[in-house]
C-alpha cells in the first residue's frame, strides 16, 4: 500500500469539504435543549460502544406523552417532530429558506401526511450521531429518520425500528491518487479514519480481524474532524455507510479521485425509529413505510392515486385506498388514521420508487443504484405485508 502524501489541494479543499455532513446542525433546526444537552453529556461521558450496549434507564426511556398516546398528541399539536441529520446530501439537507429536502425528509413528510393530512406539517430537528439516542429516550422527537442503523441494542435502548427504508452496508473510501488499494486486503497496516458514536466504528475492528488485516483506527468525535483528517491524508482511508461516502464524495473538489472499495464490511439497515412504549404510534410509522412500498408494487403514484381510488374495482386496491364498495362493510385498519390516509399520503409524497428517484435516482447528483432497495418482485428486499 502506498502511503498518502499531504497535498496542497487537499489542504485547500479542507474548508469546503464537509459542509456536506457536519455535526453542527443549523440553529433553525437544532434539537431543542433537552436532547442536545443530554446528548452532549452522553457524548463526553461515554464511548459509543458503551452507550450502544447499555440499557436505557427506566426513566430515560419514558416518552413524555399524554395518556392518550403520541398519535393523539401529534394531532393535537398539529405538527410532527422529526429528527433528521440535516446535512447529509440526498438524505436530509437544510436549505437556506429553512426547508429540508432528501430521502429521509420525505419519509418525515409521509408520516405527517398520514397522521395530519399535510406533508408540510413537520418540524425538523437536526441531530448528530450522539444526539439521536437521547432524543428518542427523552421522547423529544416523535420519530427519528436519520441514516440510523437498526441493531438489537438500539432496539432495546433507544427505540423501536420501523421497517428499513434504505438497505446499506459499510464501505471504505480511499484517495486513489495517493493510496493504491482496490480491496480491504490492500490496506494492511493502514490507518483508517472513523467517527465515534456510529456502528461504523464498532464494525471496523470486526471486519479487519475477520479478514486478518492489521489496521490502526483514528477516531474522531465529529464527522467534520473525521473527514478533515482524511482530506489531510493523516489516514489512509475513511469508512462509513456506502451511501454516506457516496453523498460526501460529491462535495469534494475532485470526487472521481475518491474510490469506494467493493468490500461490504457490514449490514446497515437504515430506517425510522420511534420512542419505546407506544405500540399504536409504532404501528402507524411502520405502516406508513409499508404503504409507500405497497403503492409502488401496485404501481400507484402521486399522479394516479386519486383516479385509482375512484375507478379501481380490485378489492385489494380498494381496501388499501380506503374505498368501500357498495354494499360492503368498511374496512378498519385499526391504525387510528382516516380511512383514505394512503391516498392523502401518496398524492402528497409519492410511492417508495418516486421518493427514491426524486432523491437518489439516476438523474440526481447522488445517484445510487436501487440494488437491495428494489421491490421483492424485482430481486430486492422491499416487501409489505398484506393490508387487511
Ligand atoms: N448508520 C450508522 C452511521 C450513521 C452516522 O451517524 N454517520 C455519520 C456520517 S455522515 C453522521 O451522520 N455524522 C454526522 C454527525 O454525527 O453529526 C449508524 O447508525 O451508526
Amino acid at each position: 500500500m502506498t502511503r498518502p502524501v499531504l497535498s496542497i489541494v487537499t489542504l485547500v479543499i479542507l474548508a469546503l469539504t464537509l459542509a456536506a455532513c457536519g455535526d453542527q446542525a443549523p440553529s433553525s433546526v437544532r434539537a431543542s435543549a433537552s436532547a442536545a444537552d443530554a446528548s452532549e453529556s452522553a457524548a463526553e461521558s461515554a464511548a459509543e460502544s458503551a452507550a450502544e450496549s447499555a440499557p436505557a434507564s427506566e426513566e430515560a426511556s419514558q416518552a413524555p406523552v399524554s395518556g392518550e398516546g403520541r398519535l393523539a398528541d401529534i394531532q393535537d399539536r398539529g405538527m410532527l417532530i422529526c429528527g433528521v441529520n440535516g446535512s447529509l446530501p440526498g438524505f436530509s439537507v437544510l436549505a437556506d429558506d429553512g426547508s429540508v429536502t432528501g430521502f429521509d425528509a420525505d419519509f418525515c413528510r409521509a408520516v405527517a401526511a398520514a397522521v395530519l393530512g399535510d406533508s408540510e406539517l413537520v418540524e425538523y430537528r437536526a441531530l448528530n450521531a450522539d444526539q439521536r439516542g437521547p432524543a428518542l429516550q427523552t421522547g423529544e422527537v416523535d420519530v427519528l429518520i436519520r441514516n440510523t442503523t437498526w441493531t438489537v441494542s438500539r432496539d432495546t435502548a433507544w427505540g423501536l425500528f420501523a421497517p428499513t427504508t434504505f438497505y446499506d452496508g459499510q464501505a471504505i473510501m480511499v484517495n486513489s491518487t495517493e493510496v493504491d488499494a482496490t480491496s480491504l486486503a490492500d490496506l494492511d497496516s493502514a490507518t483508517i479514519c472513523v467517527q465515534t458514536g456510529t456502528t461504523t466504528e464498532l464494525n471496523l475492528a470486526d471486519a479487519f480481524r475477520t479478514a486478518g488485516v492489521e489496521f490502526t483506527p483514528e477516531t474522531f468525535d465529529t464527522i467534520d474532524a473525521t473527514y478533515e483528517a482524511y482530506q489531510a491524508a493523516s489516514c489512509d482511508a475513511v469508512t462509513s455507510d456506502r451511501s454516506q461516502l457516496t453523498a460526501l464524495r460529491t462535495s469534494f473538489e475532485t470526487p472521481d479521485d475518491h474510490v469506494i472499495l467493493e468490500d461490504v464490511l457490514s449490514k446497515e439497515p437504515l430506517g425510522p425509529v420511534v420512542p419505546l412504549g407506544d405500540d399504536e404510534w409504532f404501528n402507524v410509522v411502520k405502516w406508513v413505510v409499508y404503504a409507500t412500498i405497497q403503492a409502488e408494487e401496485f404501481d400507484i403514484t402521486a399522479d394516479s392515486v386519486e383516479e385509482t381510488a375512484s375507478t379501481s374495482e380490485n378489492p385489494v386496491v380498494q381496501r388499501f385506498l380506503g374505498v368501500t364498495p357498495e354494499g360492503a362493510e368498511a374496512f378498519d385498519s385499526g391504525l387510528g388514521l382516516e380511512p383514505d390516509w394512503v391516498v392523502t399520503m401518496i398524492s402528497q409524497v409519492g410511492n417508495y420508487g418516486e421518493i427514491y428517484d426524486r432523491n437518489l435516482g439516476p438523474d440526481q447528483e447522488i445517484a445510487i443504484e436501487r440494488g437491495l432497495n428494489s421491490l421483492w418482485t424485482d430481486d430486492g428486499l422491499l416487501y409489505a405485508p398484506p393490508y387487511r
